[in-house]
């Protein structure tokens, strides 16, 4: 690998795979370093397309989704870091996929697991075709005060505390990631911090080794000293061994190798990461402690006495005059996410919506206060879940079985009806459920079924108002007013609607007063005497009820009664009720494979 710089300020990526929080951690620290343009230029999600908007600063941005790799190099060509955040089922074949693109030129591998004889390969066709794989199984990597991938150096409160958006003299290389952040903050407290930081990864096999990046600082004029920290297990570090002994590392390297306590257990340790298991003598943390100090690396005793060497290293580099330790600056102040404001009790911001019928947020939903274990163990109906949600209050079981008899009585009344004819014609334009029913309800109005509201109203009034059945339908006819409620097509006054007869007939036996039915009836004997098709109608017996429901239960003050009624609850109950009957016609008519509907002609009057 060798040569110099893996990143720049002006570096960009392609993110494989949608993740919300690393990509948005990266574009913060572009902001936190005062970068011009964000780190990540596009995303690769699988199957997907458009854009996906983050945070850039205070600013939002709108990043590129792509669905395929080739897609994302070629509409990025600059963008030359592939951060890979597949699953480790598939980021063998997606890393690949974008080694083999000409513009990639560094692929960071984060998941851990992929297979070692994957991971071969990757490295394998990297080397023949001098590209760079850093992990897999890594947090990444990060060069301070210019490019990030992912996760690296965990939370913007971490990466300020460790001075990671300036560049310091250090170039630092670790097997682990979270060691890595360790280091990184111990590093900022006894030197100028860190210009460069890599995670290679816990794998047997990683895709770029501690030597690698070794000799890669050493190529780095403004790396001035390196720390590496290795572990037990593989061989990798011995690499370095050569490296150091060969002269091909010029640069002071401070070392250590963790797992020294693997001697205390009796059989062989598996530590956290797949390479970091004791092998043989070679492979033991103090084997290869000792030889990098052969080397002539500078190797504390122990962890403990880890930082004093890096100090040391450090101030003597100071002294000599190699280094002059930057001048700190003060990174701009990254605006805070509104959720996470909210919960730190930072900030108060008022709600979009108010809501008082129902709640999801608890342990289980909610309706006016009643759980759903409740309405189900309570042998709650229909009615009473409509009382709870339109109503906000647990009405009595007569009133509950009046509203569920209203909704089976109106569920259908047969095919020839507005709503079902609309119903059936739009099934057989081939348009879906949705589309069928609405074309139904879309008829529901003044005329046919949405009468309900305005029965309640005018026969509310006129009954209040103590006007006589005569006064108050001429008065109507004087506006020029049809009464609601009142006439039907079919229906006459020798052909009575049985469902006005039965929602009467329950009405009677269960309501403790029907003075508005009573006066429905007296308008209705006024109207069948004008003519013969003037009778109550279904809207109009649910409406003049249900003025007796509210009235007669004691649940409902005046105020709210007038409420109910001047907002228009009613017409709801025929919408609910249709919408069975409506959908049943669209099930009908394609179980029955209906074609297109076409009016005959001879149905229509063509006339000038
Ligand atoms: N005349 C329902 O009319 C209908 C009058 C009236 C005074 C009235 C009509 C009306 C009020 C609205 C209403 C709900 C349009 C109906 C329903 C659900 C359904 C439907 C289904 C289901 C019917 C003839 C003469 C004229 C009119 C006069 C009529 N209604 N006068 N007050 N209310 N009602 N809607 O038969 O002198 O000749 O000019 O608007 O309550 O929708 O089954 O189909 O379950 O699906 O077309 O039951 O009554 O009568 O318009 O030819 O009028 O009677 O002024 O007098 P028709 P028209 P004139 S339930």
């Amino acid at each position: 690998m060798a040569t110099g710089q893996l990143f720049s300020r002006t570096t960009q990526a392609l993110f494989y795979n949608y993740k919300q929080l690393p990509i948005q951690r990266m574009l913060d620290f572009d902001f936190l370093c005062g970068r011009e343009t964000p780190s990540v230029a596009g995303i690769i999600n699988p199957g997907a397309e458009g854009f996906q908007k983050l945070f850039f600063g205070q600013e939002e941005i709108a990043i590129p989704v792509h669905s395929t790799i080739e897609a994302a190099c070629a509409a990025h060509p600059t963008a030359d870091v592939f951060i890979n955040f597949a699953s480790f089922r598939s980021a063998a074949a997606s890393s690949m996929a974008a080694l083999k693109q000409p513009t990639i030129r560094v692929v960071a591998i984060i998941a851990e697991g992929v297979p070692e004889s994957d991971t071969k390969q990757l490295i394998a066709y990297a080397r023949s075709n001098n590209k760079v794989v850093i992990g897999p199984a890594t947090v990444g990597g990060i060069q301070a005060g210019a490019f990030k991938i992912g996760d690296t150096a965990g939370t913007i409160d971490n990466i300020i505390a460790c001075k990671l958006y300036r560049p310091g003299s250090v170039g630092f290389v670790s097997k682990s990631g979270g060691m890595s952040n360790e280091l990184y903050n111990t590093i900022a407290r006894v030197t100028d911090g860190i210009y460069e930081g890599i995670a290679i990864g816990g794998d047997v096999f990683p895709g770029s080794t501690l030597s690698d990046h070794v000799l890669r600082f050493n190529n780095i004029p403004q790396v001035k000293m390196m720390v590496v920290l290795g572990e037990l297990g593989g061989r990798d570090e011995y690499s370095l061994v050569e490296a150091l002994k060969q002269g091909k590392v010029t640069k002071p390297v401070v070392a250590w190798v963790s797992g020294t306590c693997a001697r205390l257990f009796k059989s062989e340790v598996q530590f956290g990461h797949a390479g970091a298991k004791s092998g043989g003598e070679m492979e033991s943390a103090q084997a290869k402690n000792q030889a990098l100090k052969d080397a002539g690396a500078v190797v504390p005793t122990s962890y403990e006495a880890f930082e004093t060497a890096i100090k040391e290293t450090f101030q003597k580099l100071v002294e000599e005059g190699k280094i002059t330790p930057v001048k700190e600056i003060k990174p701009p102040q990254i605006p805070e996410d509104l959720n996470t404001a909210i919960k730190s009790g930072k900030v108060r911001a008022p709600t979009h919506i108010i809501s008082t019928i129902s709640d999801d947020r608890g342990e289980e939903p909610c309706y006016a206060g009643v759980p759903m274990s409740s309405i189900v163990e309570q042998g709650y109906g229909v009615g009473d879940v409509i009382s709870l949600l339109w109503f906000k209050r647990s009405l009595p079981r007569y009133c509950t079985h009046f509203i569920e008899i209203c909704i089976m009585l109106c569920a259908d009344h047969g095919p020839c009806v507005s709503g079902a004819h609309n119903t059936i014609v739009t099934a057989r334009a081939g348009k879906d459920l949705v589309s069928s029913l609405v074309s139904g309800l879309l008829t529901i109005g003044p005329r046919f079924g949405g009468a309900i509201d305005d029965a309640a109203r005018y026969f509310k009034d006129a009954y209040d108002r103590g006007l006589t059945p005569y006064e108050f339908v001429e008065s109507m006819k004087k506006k020029g007013i049809r009464v609601p409620g009142i006439g039907h097509r079919i229906k006459r006054g020798d052909n009575r609607d049985k469902r006005v007869e039965l929602l009467q007939l329950f009405a009677r036996t269960h309501f403790p007063s029907v003075k508005y039915m009573e006066y429905a009836v007296q308008v209705e004997t006024y109207t069948l005497s004008k003519a013969n098709n003037l009778v109550l109608n279904v809207d109009g017996a649910i409406g003049s009820l249900f003025l007796d429901l509210l009235a007669g239960s004691g649940m409902f003050t005046k105020p709210e009664i007038d409420e109910i009624v001047e907002i228009g609850y009613l017409n709801g109950l025929f919408v609910l009720a249709r919408s069975i009957g409506l959908i049943g016609h669209t099930f009908d008519q394609k179980r029955l494979k209906q074609p297109l509907y076409r009016h005959p002609w001879e149905d229509v009057l063509y006339t000038k």
